[in-house]
């Protein structure tokens, strides 16, 4: 049987010539594809003279570099399980992850090290290295004396590559087990409904601890055989100047709204350019409207999440619709009410799939896991979705309580809770109001128990810098006498929506 490892699938995509660039930008040094398969078999040597065995979780908080790709590659040739990890994280949610998922080795930036080492949750780590945004530290100091060459592990379709950890409803993050066919099997579906083509350059901007930056993006280009250009953060400036050299680009509509702000943002700076594809949250229909006036290209918008890579697409050659989320990739979808039963075609339910995409189930969360899905296997996404008459679907709204922000997932329940337990706070509620930049902002409105004297909306926002990822932190905070309730005693979101809304 062929070996299902996904670096395999990868690594039979590569070109034969390994002198070919894979990696190169404005600000890193040029990779060819000898250098991330030589590199990421040191990596991969040097793990499991630590003691990591197939299955073994690596956790990883790094800057963007390329040889945290590289890590990542590494992590999968051995068969370890790679567990990424947003950069913002402060440590208090590193505790939890590390608690949660207990890996074996972390790979963090050399200036956390020392904080992630004291953590609670870290007391089974059997050894931290360290990576910083440049690409130095103890993992490249200790790998670069392994031999270049590593037989890649042996792994079975369901095997897990990767976990990544999702917020949740109730406040506690869960992690989604991704196995390597999940994401070989996405990656084939996108390479071919986005009609990669040989001589393919991706321009990348996206971070690389999520679903878009990670496996939509590098697998594309992975199973290309294609150059990336690299950016190791998005600047619209810098994504401009790369554009002539790119044909494909993929963005958080955020990116879309920052380039249109640019002057030379313009039709001829998106020449050579094949494909714009859009992710991750609504993309505003001004936005492809604006988008397709200044450069005559049509940004393709996708849909998709965590648990199950993508799962719809607009049609490569057919017509992109502003507002729709286009057809289903290669998974069975369905629209139902909260109780599973079918919707009647062309009303609102929530969307339901199944297929090889949708993951194995959350990490040591059998009840939770077995809660979001049917029993005959389809996977609840909480995303509320019409199919109009054109065979189009529509995100128009979510079942689950998530604020979208810059494509960053913010879950209220995680900050009322943490807030909650300010010293003065009587209780609090936490909305999303429309952001010109961000599509959703986080708004807080709180209710004090008057024992702290003068605690002002600035005290809440420090508060919550201090402790959570900053795209967690309100861009406002309302202090009111009492949050606005049903006679069933349940907070109306959609009133504070409206109040928060009104006060811009
Ligand atoms: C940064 N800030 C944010 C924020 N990003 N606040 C809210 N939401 C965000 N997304 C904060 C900063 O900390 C700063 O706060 C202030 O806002 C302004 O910062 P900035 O310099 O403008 O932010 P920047 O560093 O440019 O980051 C913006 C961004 C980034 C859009 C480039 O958020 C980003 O890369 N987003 C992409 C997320 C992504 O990849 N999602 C994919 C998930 S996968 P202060 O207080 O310090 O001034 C998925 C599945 C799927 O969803 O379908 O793809
Ligand atoms: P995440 O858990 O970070 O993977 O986020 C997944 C969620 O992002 C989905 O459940 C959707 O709510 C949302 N999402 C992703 N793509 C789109 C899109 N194109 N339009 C609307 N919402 C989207």
């Amino acid at each position: 049987m062929t070996n299902q490892n996904l670096y395999t699938l990868f690594e039979n995509s590569f070109p034969d010539d390994r002198t070919l660039t894979v990696f190169e930008g404005p600000e890193i040094a040029s990779w060819t594809f000898a250098d991330i398969t030589s590199l990421s078999a040191q990596m991969t040597h040097l793990m499991v003279e630590l003691g990591a065995a197939p299955g073994d979780r690596v956790a990883v908080q790094v800057g963007k570099s390329v040889e945290a790709v590289v890590l990542y590659l590494a992590c999968l040739r051995a068969g370890l399980v790679y567990l990424p990890l947003n950069t913002a994280y402060k440590s208090a949610e590193i505790d939890y992850f590390l608690g949660d998922a207990k890996p074996i080795i972390v790979v963090c930036d050399p200036a956390s090290r020392e904080e992630l080492l004291n953590l609670d949750g870290a007391s089974e780590v059997t050894e931290f290295l360290t990576l910083d945004g440049a690409g130095k530290g103890s993992l490249l100091d200790r790998s670069t004396s392994y031999p270049k060459d590593f037989e890649t592990a042996a792994r079975a379709a369901g095997d897990l590559a990767a976990i990544l950890y999702t917020s949740g409803t109730t406040g506690r993050s869960k992690g989604a087990m991704l196995t390597h066919d999940n994401l070989a099997s996405n990656a084939q579906s996108l390479h071919k409904a986005w009609h990669f083509e040989p001589g393919d350059i991706l321009l990348h901007a996206l971070p690389i601890f999520h679903v878009h930056g990670l496996f939509v993006a590098l697998h594309c280009a992975f199973l290309n055989g294609s150059k990336i250009i690299y950016l190791t953060k998005f600047d619209p400036q810098v994504v401009i100047s790369q554009l002539p050299k790119s044909t494909v680009f993929m963005g958080v509509p955020t990116f879309y709204v920052r380039l249109l702000a640019e002057t030379s943002f313009t039709a001829e700076a998106c020449n050579n350019m094949r494909l714009f594809t859009a992710g991750s949250a609504p993309l505003l229909e001004e936005t492809f409207t604006a988008f397709s006036e200044r450069t005559g290209q049509v940004i393709l918008e996708r849909y998709g999440m965590t648990e199950a890579g993508m799962i719809t697409t607009n049609p490569y050659d057919g017509e992109r619709k502003a507002g729709t989320v286009g057809f289903p990739l290669d998974n069975d979808v369905r629209i139902a009410d909260e109780d599973g039963n079918l919707v009647q075609e062309g009303e609102i339910g929530i969307l339901e799939i199944k297929g090889p995409n949708v993951f194995k189930g959350y990490w040591q969360m059998p009840e939770k896991t077995a809660s979001e899905f049917r029993s005959d296997g389809y996977f609840i996404t909480g995303d509320m979705t019409r199919k109009g008459d054109d065979g189009y679907y529509r995100i128009v709204g979510r079942s689950k309580d998530l604020i979208i922000s810059g494509g960053y997932n913010v879950y209220p329940k995680e900050i009322e809770s943490f807030i909650d337990d300010m010293p003065g706070v009587k209780e609090s509620a936490v909305v999303g109001r429309p952001h010109p930049d961000f599509g959703e902002a986080v708004i807080a409105f709180i209710v004090t128990d008057g024992t702290v004297a003068d605690l002002k909306a600035e005290d809440v926002t420090q508060f919550v810098k201090e402790k959570l990822a900053n795209f967690k932190v309100p861009k406002e905070v309302f202090l009111i006498k009492e949050l606005p309730r049903n006679t069933m005693g349940k907070v109306q979101k959609n009133e504070l929506r409206a109040q928060a809304t009104a006060a811009t």
